[in-house]
């Protein structure tokens, strides 16, 4: 098993669970170690995985390394919606001509390829609203980052359609967990406090996301890879859906801080309000179920992962700060 961008955030934890509970596969990593990348992550499984320092882009590297694999898990992409509002150019090369180049060999060495892809593909939703996304809800993405994403899902179809390329595609709601960079929110809040920073919420904080424990995330993909239909896509999401403010709120209470102790700061442009999958196709046709119920319960295990490995986050605290002072937020 090829898993591209396994020293990112959810790439690593799939690599870890990989090596738990399907000791069947051989996995080897290709990652670039861009800014968001971290082979230390890697260290508890170093013994049981191989790891190749390159990047998407680069077709030889990635010819040699499909050919050699049965089948290819992409997660590597450039990830964090601000970044690509102050600098869309590596989206659009990673996210992109990165995928590009991968499909092209898996079609030369007819391998097997999973897609790894986000709901914000689909845009937003209103506030007030119940209605979710589902498989065929049209495509209409609001940043760079979902736009590089869409772009990308579009082309993994194209190929399986037109060259038979044997792949399946996910979209998955917000993620959280360990070993997530400090750049996103429900890390960025955590650390803040740990180092005595007041968290940063944009806007009121209105803004709704969909909080699926990682390791769901990842179960539901190695169910897409033993049983899901090729050509098809899967949606995969928690149902807990959260406004920023009362997650914010929970994670100063959990962190025993007065509710009110952060800073509003100016809002993301274009900030999408609301994200919510409908997840009935990936549960009935595959019995995938979130193991993760209590949001609370797994925020404040992701609050102690955070307490107790600062060795792992603190060298990337101040960079990824100083960016944000730059974004004025
Ligand atoms: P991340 O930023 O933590 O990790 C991305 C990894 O990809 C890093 O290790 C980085 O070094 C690597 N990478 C980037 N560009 C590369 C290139 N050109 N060549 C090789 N490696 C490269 O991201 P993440 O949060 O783990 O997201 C992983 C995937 O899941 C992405 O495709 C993202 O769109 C998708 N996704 C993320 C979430 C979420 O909540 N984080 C939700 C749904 C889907
Ligand atoms: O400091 C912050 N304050 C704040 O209020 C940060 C970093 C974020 N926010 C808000 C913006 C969003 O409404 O919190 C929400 C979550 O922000 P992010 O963690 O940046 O996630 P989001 O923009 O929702 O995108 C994430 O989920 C879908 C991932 O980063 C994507 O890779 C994934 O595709």
């Amino acid at each position: 098993m090829l898993v591209t961008g396994g020293a990112g955030f959810i790439g690593a934890n799939f690599v870890h669970y990989t090596i738990r509970n399907h000791p069947e596969y051989e996995v080897r990593v290709l990652d670039a170690l861009t800014y968001a990348g971290d082979q230390t992550t890697l260290r508890p499984v170093a013994d049981r995985t191989e790891f190749v320092h390159g990047d998407i882009c680069d077709a030889s590297v990635v010819d040699q390394l499909v050919a050699e694999a049965d089948l290819v898990v992409h997660f590597a992409a450039e990830s964090h919606v601000d970044n690509s509002l102050h600098d869309p150019e590596p989206f659009i090369r990673s996210n992109i001509i990165g995928t590009y180049t991968l499909l092209e060999a898996v079609r030369r060495h007819s391998g097997r390829f999973h897609h790894i892809s986000t709901d914000e593909v689909f845009g937003d939703l209103p506030l007030d609203a119940t209605d979710k996304f589902d498989e065929g809800t049209p495509y209409d993405p609001s940043s760079p980052y979902s736009a590089s994403k869409a772009s990308s899902d579009m082309l993994v179809r194209a190929w399986a359609r037109s060259f038979g390329v044997a792949a399946t595609l996910s979209n998955c709601a917000n993620n959280y967990g360990s070993y997530q960079h400090v750049e996103k929110f429900i890390p960025r809040q955590i650390t803040n406090l740990l180092v005595g920073e007041r968290p940063k919420l944009y806007g009121a904080g209105e803004n709704v996301r969909e909080w699926t424990h990682v390791d769901d995330h990842n179960a539901a993909v190695h169910l897409i890879l033993s049983k899901g239909r090729i050509g098809e896509t899967y949606l995969i999401g928690s149902g807990d859906e959260r406004s920023n403010k009362e997650i914010l709120e929970l994670i100063l209470e959990l962190m025993g801080q007065a509710p009110d102790s952060y800073d509003h700061v100016a809002d993301r442009p274009g900030h999408d309000l609301r994200y919510s999958n409908d997840t009935t196709k990936i549960r009935t046709e595959l019995g995938w179920q979130p193991k993760y119920g209590d949001f609370r319960a797994g925020l404040a295990a992701t609050i102690d992962w955070y307490r107790q490995n600062e060795w792992w986050w603190k060298p990337q605290k101040e960079a990824t700060e100083a960016k944000y002072r730059v974004l004025g937020r």
